[in-house]
């Protein structure tokens, strides 16, 4: 092996060359969409540096306080940084971010035609402790060319034309479905590009991991009990399942894409509804799982089949391999049959 050439190769996909290759098979693009994803890239390359920075800035001060002022917290400096980056694309019209009560809409001279609806620091509470957080995003095509209206958001998530998470991790990785399966790319800080890393990902049609929040259990519908009881104690004679979960659902999805198993946010007595959010949350997870050959379901519904009546609407989850995903809607189907 040429050891030398391996450390510089010249042949690298980057992300910026991947979307132009994508690009290229549709004649008739105005390249619209490769515009808007480097700017969504950007922003994911700045907010990698300031979560970098997080600990080091608290402690001696780099962002700290100035004249007087207070350090701006990072969720709400990711927020500034993908709106900012959003706008001056000059391609959105309507943005939908998880720190914004509002849905904005872009102004006349700098809108275009798509609606981004995103979560800019997702696990936001995990930040202190150094654990894997990232940004969401799903887009959506605007339904038609007339003014932009809510209902261009509130649409269900199978309409989106793509989806996918940047996770600031022990590395920075940006995973990305246009609708042609999932890829990942890992960034090169030598080079500030993102690198395919993991081409054409599929996740695992079974896995051996579940993972939820048990602390919710007392409250948990039967399905969902009898679910996780069978993950611990499975009759079949298979093997027991290990619990994996970390409380930030980009890290939790990312481990569910490449490992395989099942990742729940289930509704419970307190929250009937769960606690992700449908667009920005559990709409570009499923978009990007369903790329992958696994499935998410709602405990009522494919997930990707929802229509929000309302921009932070929230939804139960369960999603993963195909298979273990399937056990869960058997025994929902079954409950129903009881009813
Ligand atoms: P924060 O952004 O407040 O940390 O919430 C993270 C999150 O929305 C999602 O990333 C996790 O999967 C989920 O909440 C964890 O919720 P629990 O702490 O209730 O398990």
């Amino acid at each position: 092996m040429d050891h030398a050439a391996d450390a510089y190769r010249t042949d690298l996909m980057t992300i910026t060359r991947f979307v132009l290759n994508e690009q290229s098979k549709y004649p008739e693009s105005r390249g619209d969409f490769s515009i808007l994803l480097s700017h969504i890239v950007l922003g994911c390359k700045f907010v990698c540096s300031c979560v970098n920075k997080a600990g080091l800035a608290k402690l001696i001060g780099l962002a700290g306080e100035t004249n007087g002022e207070e350090q701006k917290k990072l969720d709400v400096l990711s927020n500034e940084v993908f709106v900012k980056a959003l706008v001056s694309s000059s391609r959105t019209c309507i943005l939908v971010s998880e720190e914004d009560e509002e849905a904005i809409f872009v102004e006349s001279s700098k809108r275009g035609r798509y609606c981004v609806v995103f979560d800019p620091l997702d696990g936001s509470s995990n930040i202190d402790c150094g654990v894997s957080i990232g940004t969401i995003f799903g887009i959506y095509l605007m339904k038609d060319g007339g003014e932009p209206t809510l209902a261009d958001v509130l649409q269900p998530g199978r309409n989106m034309i793509a989806a996918g998470y940047c996770m600031y991790g022990s590395s920075c990785t940006f995973v990305l479905s246009t609708g042609t399966g999932v890829n990942g790319f890992t960034l090169d800080p030598s080079l500030g590009e993102f690198i395919l890393t993991h081409p054409d990902i599929k996740i695992p049609k079974k896995g051996k991991i579940y993972s939820v929040n048990e602390g919710n259990a007392k409250n948990w519908d039967g399905p969902t009990a009898k679910y996780v009881e069978k993950c611990k104690f499975p009759k079949d004679g298979s093997s027991p399942k290990s619990l994996r979960y970390i409380g930030s659902m980009v890290a939790d999805v990312h481990r569910t894409l490449l490992y395989g198993g099942v990742f729940l946010y289930p509704a419970d007595k307190k929250s009937p509804n769960g606690k992700l959010r449908v667009l920005y949350e559990v709409f570009p997870m499923s978009f990007l799982i369903e790329q992958a050959g696994g499935q998410s379901f709602t405990g009522k519904e494919r997930a990707l089949d929802l229509v929000p009546k309302k921009i932070h609407e929230r939804s139960p989850i369960f999603l993963g391999s195909y298979d273990d995903v399937e056990e869960i809607i058997a025994l929902y189907a079954a409950e129903e049959k009881k009813e």
